[in-house]
């Protein structure tokens, strides 16, 4: 599995609209997602999976050098129930097609039918005409990320956690891995980032800037949880070693906040039972972490928060060679997750 700072040939997202999850109709989300596929568009082409119901409002706001697609799906995480992309030393792409339980299945999954997003990733491989393989295992694309040099990071909340595959153990998980996606080492970090709904997504929690440098998300507050959270993250891997033997370069990003939920946010989302609810004045697992990495650019999430500003700052010191933008994605966030969580890059 490449590094995602490695080259695209496009990036893909879906289009959201289920209104028990994007409060007022989604419009506020849909301006969102076409700002953020705008912004990509800059820097490779993007391609969205709409269903055939909201075809026009797509068109609408879109421009017609986006590619829509037309697909079927549950909600709007490309990053989650699209293919996972692999690349042989031939330059042979093929998608890992995972099994997806919508983030837990009926032991505290977010929603309860799943059986569209089950299909996307078929969707996309067939659309690309890619072939790939079908995981025997539940996994989503946003609890791994690679550095394309044979190492792998991910969360032992997410992938341990017993809503997930609770008959394999982690060195069986350790071994699908390395198999899946071509890694040698795993680095366990414990707990993603707090109140984070999919058992701590590491794409919200760090990610690798390149081999051997990762940007963690981080507070200053020691009362705050996410303080516990990053510290003990940031003591793994300053143990770690990747697989080439290096040790890793760790840079600290402030997360936002913290976010809560205000009460007209949550009254305009739709409560409908087998949903989770999203209540007023509940925390939001806000971080800038939570970036895409294009082509020659970063597109990052923005939070109109004070924070905004330095983490901008942070960012394009990380990538001096590529173009930041940054895109406001509260609307994003309050659908539980952001930027990365949305976009899923094809080699
Ligand atoms: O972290 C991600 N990769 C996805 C977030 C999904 C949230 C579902 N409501």
């Amino acid at each position: 599995m490449p590094g995602e700072f490695e080259k695209h040939t496009r990036c893909w997202m879906l289009w959201p609209e289920r209104k028990d999850n994007w409060r007022c109709d989604a419009k506020p989300a849909q301006k969102a997602f076409a700002l953020v596929a705008k912004a990509i568009s800059q820097f490779e082409p993007v391609s969205i999976g709409v269903s055939t119901r909201q075809f026009e409002a797509a068109v609408r706001h879109l421009p017609s050098t986006i590619t829509l697609v037309e697909m079927e799906s549950d909600d709007a995480w490309m990053r989650d129930v699209g293919p996972t992309f692999v690349k042989n030393q031939g330059g042979d792409v093929r998608g890992v097609d995972w099994g997806f339980n919508a983030w837990g299945g009926l032991n505290g999954g977010l929603y309860f039918s799943w059986d569209k997003d089950e299909k996307v990733a078929g969707a996309v491989m067939e659309n690309q005409k890619i072939k790939g393989y079908k995981a025997p295992f539940i996994l989503e694309g946003g609890s791994i990320h690679t550095d394309g040099d044979g190492t792998l990071i991910t969360t032992e909340q997410c992938l341990l956690n017993p809503n997930r595959n609770p008959s394999l153990s982690k060195a069986r998980i350790e071994t699908l891995l390395k198999e899946y996606l071509g890694v040698e080492t795993i680095l366990w970090l414990g707990q993603g980032v707090y109140m984070d709904e999919t058992d701590g997504h590491v794409d919200n929690l760090c990610c690798f800037i390149k081999p051997g440098e990762v940007l963690l998300t981080w507070t200053d507050d020691r009362s705050d949880p996410q303080y516990e959270i990053s510290c003990d993250a940031l003591e793994r891997l300053s143990n770690a070693r990747d697989a080439k033997g290096r040790k890793l370069f760790i840079h600290k990003i402030h997360q936002p906040g913290p976010l809560y939920i205000s009460a007209e946010e949550s009254r305009g989302i739709e409560q409908i039972g087998q949903t989770m609810q999203r209540e007023p004045g509940a925390r939001m697992a806000g971080s800038y972490v939570n970036f895409y990495i294009a082509n020659a650019g970063i597109v990052m999430p923005l939070f109109d928060d004070p924070r905004d500003t330095e983490a901008i700052t942070i960012v394009k010191a990380l990538f001096p060679k590529r173009k930041v933008i940054g895109v406001p994605a509260r609307e994003i966030l309050l659908g539980g997750g952001d930027i990365h969580c949305i976009t899923q890059q094809q080699p």
